[in-house]
This record gives C-alpha cells, sequence and structure tokens, in this order.
C-alpha cells in the first residue's frame, strides 16, 4: 500500500518483534470492514446487534479487569526525568522500550497484526498530523475506523515522509500487572500492551491527539487541549465559537450536543457541535485563534445518555456505533445502560456477559461503558466540522465539578487571569479513570492525565500563546461550575440545556453588551443578566449560585499553593503573581 520506507521498516521491526502470523494492511474499503466485522462476529469479539433498529451497530465486552485508562500505569519516557515533569509517570526511555519488547516480544503469535494509517484532522490539511497504528485487534481497528480517518488515502497524504506517529498495540495477555501505556515525545511513538479498553488503545486519541500533540504543539507553537469546541448560533444567524475543558464525565459531550431551551429555540438560537473531546488550537492568518476537532467520531460515555441529557447524542448511536460494556437485551438484540429509560430490559445479559436481573440491585452496564459513533450521524454536527482552518474562538471556558467553592460562571480578567483560572482547575474523580470515586483532584486545564510534558512548561506555552495574539483578537477566559450543591447535597442549578443560558451570558461578555461586576476572582454577572424566563428558579437562586464564600476560597488559595509547590522553578512567576492577587483580593 505504500512505498514509504520509513513506514514499511516499522511495520517490519514490529513485525520481527511480535511474530504476527500475519499481517494486513487496513485500506479504509467497506469490504475489508465488513470482513474483519464477520470474522470478530464468528471469534465472539463483537455481536452484531438488531440490524432493522441499529443498523451497522456492534456491541463489544472487554475483559472485567480493562474497563477504564489507567493513569498508574500510563507513561512519559523522556531521556531526562525532570521533562516529564512532577505530575507525570516517568520511566527512562530506553528502560521503557526495553522492558516493552520484552512483552511485545512474540505477543501477536498466532494473530494477525493490523496496520492502520490514520489521519487525526482532515487528510493533508497542513494542521493535521499521521499516525500509524500496529494492533492485534480488530476491535480497535473498527473503533479507529469511527475515530479517526483511515486508509490508503493517508499514506498518500504521508508520501515519503517520516513524520508519522508510531503506535504499536498488542492485547498480549491482558495482563493487568504488565499492562502499560507508554509516550515517546522525543521519538513521536506509543506503546501500549495488555489492554483492550478503548482510552487506552485507541491510540489515536488520548496517546497522540493530547499527550504527544501537547508536547508536539510546544515545540511548533500550537496547542493541544482537552476540549469541546461548540458554535453557538445567534438568532440573526451569526455563529460564535466557544473551546471548553472540563475533566472526564463533566457532561461534555451534553454541553457540546447541547439543545437550547425553548424559548431560546423559538427565537432561533441553536448550539452546532464541532467536537466534544480535544480541540488542536493555533494562531489563523487574521490573527486570532482557531480550533479543529482532530477527531472524526465520539467515544461517549453511555449510562446517563438520555432524551433529557442529550437526545443528540442518542440519535448519533443509532446506527454504525460500537457500544462497549453495556447492557444486552436478548428480547430485541439491542442495547441499555443505567439512565437511558426506567425500563431495563427483562431479558438481558450485563456488561460482564452474566445474566442480569434489574431487581438485583447490580448495575447492568459498567458506569464508564461507552459508544463510538460517526461525528456525521449527530443531528447538530457543525458545518464547519471538516473545515481544515478550523473555527475561530470568542471564548474558552474551564470547568469542573465543584460543591461549593466555584460559582455557576465567572469571567478572567485577561488571558494572564485565564491561565490561572485554568491552572487552578478542579474536580471531583469520576468512572471514566480507574481507582476512587469521589475525591477532589486539581486537573490543570482537564490535561493533568493529558499532558505529554511537565506541566510547569505547559503554563508557561500557554502565556507565550497569549503573548502572540493582539489584544483584539483574544478570546475570553471564563470558568463555570453546573455541579453546585444546596444544603440537603441537592444540585441547585438545572444544568443540561438550562446551560445555554450561561454560554448566552459569555457571548454577551464577549460581545461587550453587558456588564459584570467585580469580585475577588475576577468578573462576575449581575444576577439580573443571567435569563431565568421559562426556568422554575428565582433571582435569589441565581444570587446563591454567584455567591462566592471568602473563608472557602481562602482554602482554595492553600490548596493552589500546595498545589503549585511541586513545579518548583518551572512554574511561571506569571501564575505565583495572580495568586498573590487573589490572596490580596480576598483579603
Ligand atoms: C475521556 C476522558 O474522554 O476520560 O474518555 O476524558
Ligand atoms: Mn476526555
Amino acid at each position: 500500500m505504500t512505498i514509504n520506507k520509513k513506514v514499511l521498516r516499522f511495520v517490519e521491526e514490529a513485525k520481527t518483534l511480535t511474530k504476527p502470523n500475519d499481517v494486513v494492511w487496513i485500506d479504509g474499503s467497506e469490504e475489508l470492514y465488513e470482513k474483519l466485522t464477520e470474522e470478530a462476529i464468528r471469534t465472539g469479539e463483537v455481536i452484531r446487534l438488531n440490524q432493522k433498529l441499529l443498523p451497522g451497530c456492534l456491541l463489544h465486552r472487554t475483559a472485567v479487569n480493562d474497563v477504564a485508562r489507567v493513569e498508574h500505569r500510563t507513561f512519559i519516557c523522556t531521556r531526562s526525568k525532570e521533562d516529564a515533569g512532577p505530575t507525570n509517570n516517568w520511566m527512562d526511555l530506553k528502560e521503557a522500550y526495553a522492558k516493552l519488547s520484552r512483552l511485545f516480544d512474540g505477543s501477536m503469535k498466532g494473530r494477525t497484526m493490523y496496520v492502520i494509517p490514520y489521519s487525526m484532522g482532515v487528510i493533508g490539511s497542513p494542521f493535521s498530523k499521521i499516525g500509524i497504528e500496529l494492533t492485534d485487534s480488530i476491535y480497535v481497528v473498527l473503533n479507529m475506523r469511527i475515530m479517526t480517518r483511515v486508509g490508503t488515502e493517508v499514506l498518500k497524504a504521508l508520501g515519503d515522509s517520516d513524520d508519522f506517529v508510531r503506535g504499536l498495540h498488542s492485547k498480549a495477555q491482558l495482563s493487568e500487572e504488565d499492562r502499560y501505556i507508554c509516550h515517546f515525545p522525543e521519538d513521536n511513538a506509543i506503546w501500549s500492551i495488555n489492554s483492550g479498553y478503548g482510552g487506552n488503545v485507541l491510540l489515536g486519541k488520548k496517546c497522540f491527539a493530547l499527550r504527544i500533540a501537547s508536547y508536539q504543539g510546544k515545540q511548533e507553537g500550537w496547542m493541544a487541549e482537552h476540549m469541546l469546541i461548540l458554535g453557538l448560533q445567534k438568532p440573526d444567524g451569526d455563529i460564535k465559537y466557544i473551546a471548553a475543558a472540563f475533566p472526564s464525565a463533566c457532561g461534555k459531550t451534553n454541553l457540546a450536543m447541547l439543545i437550547p431551551p425553548e424559548g431560546y429555540y423559538k427565537k432561533g438560537y441553536r448550539v452546532w457541535c464541532v467536537g466534544d473531546d480535544i480541540a488542536w488550537i493555533r494562531k489563523g492568518s487574521d490573527g486570532r485563534l482557531y480550533a479543529v476537532n482532530p477527531e472524526y467520531g465520539f467515544f461517549g460515555v453511555a449510562p446517563g445518555t438520555n432524551s433529557k441529557s442529550n437526545p443528540n447524542a442518542l440519535a448519533t448511536v443509532k446506527r454504525n456505533t460500537i457500544f462497549t460494556n453495556v447492557v444486552h437485551d436478548l428480547d430485541d438484540n439491542t442495547v441499555w445502560w443505567e439512565g437511558l429509560d426506567e425500563e431495563p430490559p427483562r431479558n438481558a445479559v450485563d456488561w460482564k456477559g452474566n445474566r442480569w436481573d434489574p431487581s438485583s440491585g447490580e448495575k447492568g452496564a459498567h458506569p464508564n461503558s461507552r459508544f463510538t459513533a460517526p461525528a456525521k450521524n449527530c443531528p447538530c454536527i457543525s458545518s464547519e466540522f471538516e473545515n481544515p482552518q478550523g473555527v475561530p474562538l470568542s471564548a474558552i471556558v474551564f470547568g469542573g465539578r465543584r460543591a461549593k467553592t466555584a460559582p455557576l460562571v465567572y469571567e478572567a480578567r485577561d488571558w494572564e487571569h485565564g491561565v490561572f483560572v485554568g491552572s487552578i482547575m478542579a474536580s471531583e474523580t469520576t468512572a471514566a479513570a480507574a481507582g476512587k470515586v469521589g475525591v477532589v483532584r486539581r486537573d490543570p486545564m482537564a490535561m493533568l492525565p493529558f499532558c505529554g510534558y511537565h506541566m510547569g512548561d505547559y503554563f508557561r506555552h500557554w502565556l507565550d500563546m497569549g503573548r502572540k495574539i493582539d489584544d483584539d483578537k483574544k478570546p475570553r477566559f471564563f470558568n463555570v461550575n453546573w455541579f453546585r450543591l444546596d444544603d440537603n447535597g441537592k444540585f441547585i442549578w438545572p444544568g443540561y440545556g438550562e446551560n445555554m443560558r450561561v454560554l448566552d451570558w459569555i457571548i454577551s461578555r464577549c460581545e461587550g453588551r453587558v456588564d459584570a461586576a467585580e469580585a475577588p476572582i475576577g468578573y462576575l454577572p449581575k444576577p439580573e443578566d443571567i435569563n431565568i424566563e421559562g426556568l422554575n428558579l428565582t433571582i435569589d437562586t441565581i444570587r446563591e449560585l454567584l455567591k462566592v464564600d471568602k473563608d472557602a476560597w481562602m482554602k482554595e488559595v492553600e490548596g493552589i499553593t500546595e498545589f503549585y509547590r511541586q513545579f518548583g522553578d518551572r512554574l511561571p512567576k506569571e501564575l505565583l503573581k495572580q495568586l498573590e492577587i487573589l490572596k490580596s483580593n480576598l483579603d
């Protein structure tokens, strides 16, 4: 399929190491996908679902010990430990190659190695990047086809260039003790072994488009961010674009596909989804910041997806979708998950493959069960989704899951303060990553698990990017929190589609149409500027949601000081200055 010597050598070397029976190049053709699907059905790797109700859809179950990203087994492998920084697991590059070579040695014996050429971003665009993933998993092949642009066209675009990310994946024995997700940013390489879970093995996503790409962006003067991108269309047809970072499982996919509440909808407001997880951001020729979504599909969390939380996602997963670790309804050969509706199937199998009794109290779908669906299925996919130049950003939004401290929304004073606001993001942990649920953790820009280099240098890079953009072209920065709790532990803000009201305020600020009140932490909305028409809540509730509790923020300052300490002298002094300003504002 190619005469690119570097590609051929990469494949040859991997072949020598992993010793597959066969090598199959994924050309992107329907015939080949159909053949591989048939084979995966025969071996039980996937189940074909009801083709009338869910055409083109498949169900897959992972091993029970392999259901989420494994951050403690994820490594940044560089020559110097210092370059990985204090927030990444580090392994010496040579040691990592040696250790993993032993595990990869013969790992594909008796299996086929698939060669997947893929493009992150529109094929051939100067803003796109190419990867080659070698894998022994058909499940990976079928998912990569949805999540990225795959096939011969990619190799054509690559030509004889050496500029591609070398990804090597083997399920091996799916052994937990020998599971490693290793990144070699200095070599443009990713080695992943002993997992079959999407986040660990679809190497285009977190591994390449965030960890490797963040490093590439630092070298080349652009940014790879863990952000959704949406377009907010106003009644006059004008569309303003927002990129937003939230830690895992804060409803990013829901926000990206939001349907405005009735009052807004009738006036002509719409939200268009450009991306739900990753944004690559560059300065465009007009001096503004532009964002592209390098992915081609959505890898969304199934539980909680329903006709209220995200009708667009529900429509998206009706065809050509792969479901992983959800409930299998045997009566009509469809799927179900907690939070889909109030009617769990009676004749069903749970995510582990066992018969499931909904009244048992056991969950039928894994909390981190997923759908992999083509972006183009989405009813609100943006017309700019395939625009190789991306969309111009008016606002950058940070958010997290905070019970008390953060108000519903506030605006940063300027770029530098905005970077500070992003750097102090915090949230409670969820099921998307293995480990404890419900612990508060700091997660700057939602990039803590995804930054491929020293986080202090990452903050520096953000500050440097700001210096390249003229003030009148800079997007504005905001922080949102949909998750504030009342004294009974109930959410105060209704969330979901109603978040439109906050986006509305954000865009009004970007357009200079509303004032704000100065507060110690930044600019707060005047309560009357949050539109509550049609909402079952009073302006007093908005006041409550916008309250800044000085004592809680003083504690926050302590937490930030502690968090910052680990970055040592690689923490930009601008951020320390911002912390001082916050402290003195609170005093
Ligand atoms: C995800 C995540 O997108 O964990 O899967 O952030
Ligand atoms: Mn994510």
